[in-house]
C-alpha cells in the first residue's frame, strides 16, 4: 500500500521553488489552511488577512495545476477545525497518514505549537524552509560568548559569505562597506516623483469570506481595487518594476518622508518576500545585476543601501529572534507602562506627522522604515508606551508583519526594550529631525521650533523629558554622552519649564 505523507504549507511558506514541489509525487498530500487561530492571535489590518488568503489560495490552484495532491481548508469549511494542529491531527487519521512533514515556521509560537503535536504517535519531519541567507542559528553562533551583536559586522560576513558587492580579494566594491552618509535627503522642492504603480486587482471573494467568518479586523480596503502583489508573477513584475523606475533614486530619498506619496521608492516587496513569493537572493542578485549591467544609471549607494536592508537588516533580525526568543517578547528596559492613545486606531490626532504616518497605515496597512522608526515609534518610546501595546500596534496593522521581524525592529530597533541589543542607542528625535527629513511640519498646528508654551511640539519636550527620565539607564552610553551634556547644562528654569510642559503633554495624551 502507498504510503500517504501529509506536508503542510503555512501562509507564510509560499515558496514555489521549494524542493518540495520538485517532482510530483501521489503519496503526498499537501495541506494549507485558513484558520482562526492564525488570525486571531491578533487584530490584523484587513489587508493583510486579504492578501494571505489570496496568495494561499492562488498558491494552492498553481500546485494543483501542476498535479500536485492538496488539501485546502478556507475558512468557512465545515470541516476546518480553525487550528492547524486540530486540523492535522484530523485529516492524518482520515488519510490514514504515516508521516506529517511541516517547514521549519518563522514563527516561535507556531514553532511551539507544531512540537507539542510531534510528541504524539506519528513521525514528524521538518525541513528548511529554502528561503534565508542564514540558518536560524547562525548569528547565535557567530556572537557566542560577545555582548554585543552588531549589524554591520554580520552583513559585512554576509556580503562575503553570499560574494555580493565584492571584489575578488573579498573586499567591498567600491572601496566602502556602506554609503549611508549620502542616504539622508529629503525630497527636494519641485522634485516630481516618479515611481512605481499601483497595480490593482479584484479579491472581493477571498473578502466576503473574511466578512462572513466575523473575524475582527483593522484599517480600511477596498476590495475591487486591491494592490497587494500575492503571487510570483506580480512579485516578480514588482521587482522590474522597482529596478526600472525606483531603485535608481532608492538610496538618496529612503529616508525621505512627504505627505505627497505614501511609498515614495520603496519597493513594496516586503509582504511578497515574507510569505516567500519571492527570495531574498534572488532580489540581491537582480538589483546586483543592475549595478554591474548600468553602471552609469546605478550608483552604488542606491544599490548598497538596498542591499543592506535585506541581506543586512532582514537577515539579522532574523538571527536576534531566534537567539534571544522568549525572553525577548518580555523584555522592558525602561519599564514603560502607558497605554497608547486611542488615536493610534484612528489617525484623530493634531500632531500632522502622526496623523500622516497612521491614516496611511489604517488606509495601506503599511509605512515605509522612517515612518515606523522616526514618527509613530519615536513618539511611542518618549511617551513611555509599554512595548506590549505597542507590538500589537505593530504586529497588527502591517502587511508585513509576522513576529520575527516585527518585534525585533518594534521592541528592539525602536522601543529600546531589548536594552541595545538590536540597537547601540534609542531611536528618538525632537521636531528638527522630522522636519529635516519630511514636509510634514509646514502643515502641521504645531509649531516645530517651540519647546515650551502654546502651540509647542510636543516632540520637543518629550525629548528632554525622556532622557532625564532615564538618565540613570543610559549616562554610560558613549553614544549619548553629548546630548547628556547639553541637557545638564540647559538652566534649571528651562529645564524645569520643559518638564512641566512634557508631563502636560503626557497627561493630556488623547488629547495631542
Ligand atoms: P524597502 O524600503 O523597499 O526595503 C527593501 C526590503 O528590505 C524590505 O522589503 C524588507 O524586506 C527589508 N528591510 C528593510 N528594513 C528592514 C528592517 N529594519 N528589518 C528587516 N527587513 C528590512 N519589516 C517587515 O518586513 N515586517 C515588519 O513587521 C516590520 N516592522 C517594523 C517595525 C518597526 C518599528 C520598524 C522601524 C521597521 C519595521 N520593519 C518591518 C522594517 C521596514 O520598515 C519594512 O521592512 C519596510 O518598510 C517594508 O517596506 P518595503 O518593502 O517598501 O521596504
Ligand atoms: C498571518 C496569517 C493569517 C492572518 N492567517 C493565516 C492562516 O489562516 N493560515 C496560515 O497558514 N497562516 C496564516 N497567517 C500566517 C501565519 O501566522 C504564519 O504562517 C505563522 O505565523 C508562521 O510564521
Ligand atoms: Fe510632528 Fe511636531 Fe512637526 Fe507637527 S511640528 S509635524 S507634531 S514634528
Amino acid at each position: 500500500m502507498a504510503r500517504k505523507v501529509i506536508k503542510l504549507i503555512l501562509g507564510d511558506q509560499l515558496n514555489e521553488n521549494h524542493s518540495w514541489f520538485d517532482k510530483i509525487d501521489d503519496e503526498v498530500l499537501f495541506v494549507m489552511m485558513e484558520v482562526r487561530s492564525e488570525t486571531d492571535y491578533v487584530k490584523h489590518h484587513i489587508q493583510k488577512v486579504v492578501a494571505i488568503f489570496d496568495a494561499m489560495r492562488k498558491f494552492a490552484e498553481i500546485l494543483t495545476d501542476k498535479g500536485h495532491q492538496v488539501k485546502y481548508f478556507k475558512i468557512n469549511d465545515a470541516d476546518n477545525q480553525q487550528s492547524i494542529t486540530k486540523n492535522l491531527e484530523s485529516l492524518a487519521q482520515q488519510v490514514g497518514a504515516q508521516e506529517i512533514h511541516h517547514q521549519l515556521p518563522d514563527e516561535f509560537r507556531v514553532d511551539e505549537e507544531l512540537k507539542s503535536l510531534s510528541k504524539n504517535r506519528l513521525p514528524f519531519i521538518v525541513s528548511d524552509s529554502e528561503h534565508f541567507l542564514t540558518t536560524r542559528d547562525e548569528l547565535k553562533n557567530l556572537f557566542e560568548g560577545k555582548k554585543m551583536y552588531l549589524m554591520e559586522t554580520f552583513y559585512r560576513k554576509m556580503r562575503v559569505k553570499h560574494q555580493v558587492l565584492v571584489d575578488s580579494a573579498n573586499q567591498p566594491v567600491g572601496g566602502k562597506w556602506n554609503f549611508d552618509q549620502e542616504n539622508r535627503k529629503k525630497v527636494p522642492k519641485n522634485h516630481q516623483i516618479q515611481t512605481t504603480e499601483i497595480k490593482a486587482k479584484d479579491c472581493s471573494e477571498v473578502y466576503e469570506d473574511i466578512l462572513k467568518a466575523g473575524i475582527q479586523t483593522l484599517g480600511t480596503i477596498n476590495p475591487t481595487q486591491f494592490h497587494w502583489t500575492t503571487t510570483r508573477t506580480e512579485a516578480i513584475e514588482l521587482l522590474e518594476e522597482f529596478v526600472e523606475k525606483a531603485l535608481p533614486l532608492f538610496g538618496t530619498l529612503q529616508d525621505a518622508m512627504t505627505e505627497k506619496h505614501w511609498y515614495l521608492y520603496h519597493s513594496r516587496l516586503s509582504f511578497a518576500m515574507n510569505v516567500k513569493l519571492i527570495s531574498p537572493l534572488e532580489i540581491i542578485r537582480r538589483v546586483e545585476k543592475a549595478y554591474y549591467n548600468e553602471s552609469e544609471r546605478y550608483e552604488l549607494n542606491q544599490i548598497e543601501g538596498f542591499i543592506r536592508q535585506i541581506l543586512g537588516w532582514r537577515e539579522y533580525m532574523r538571527g536576534i529572534y531566534w537567539a534571544k526568543m522568549p525572553e525577548y517578547a518580555s523584555m522592558n528596559f525602561f519599564s514603560h507602562q502607558r497605554k497608547l492613545p486611542s488615536w493610534f486606531w484612528t489617525g484623530d490626532t493634531k500632531m500632522n506627522c502622526l496623523k500622516h504616518a497612521i491614516d496611511q497605515s489604517l488606509d495601506q496597512a503599511y509605512a515605509h522604515h522612517i515612518q515606523r522608526l522616526m514618527v509613530t515609534g519615536n513618539f511611542a518610546l518618549l511617551t513611555g508606551i509599554h512595548p506590549d501595546e505597542v507590538d500589537q500596534w505593530y504586529l497588527g496593522i502591517y502587511i508585513d508583519a509576522f513576529e520575527w521581524v516585527e518585534i525585533t525592529n518594534t521592541r528592539g530597533m525602536s522601543q529600546f526594550a531589548d536594552g541595545g541589543i538590536v540597537g547601540s542607542k534609542p531611536y528618538v528625535s525632537s521636531a528638527s529631525y522630522i522636519d529635516k527629513m519630511s514636509d510634514y511640519c509646514q502643515n502641521c498646528l504645531y509649531k516645530k521650533e517651540v519647546k515650551i508654551g502654546e502651540g509647542a511640539c510636543p516632540f520637543n519636550s518629550l525629548y528632554w523629558n525622556f532622557f532625564d527620565a532615564n538618565q540613570e539607564k543610559l549616562k554610560s552610553n558613549p553614544r549619548l554622552g553629548m546630548m547628556f551634556n547639553v541637557w545638564n547644562k540647559m538652566n534649571p528654569k528651562q529645564k524645569s519649564e520643559i518638564l512641566h510642559q512634557a508631563e502636560y503633554y503626557l497627561e493630556n495624551i488623547e488629547r495631542l
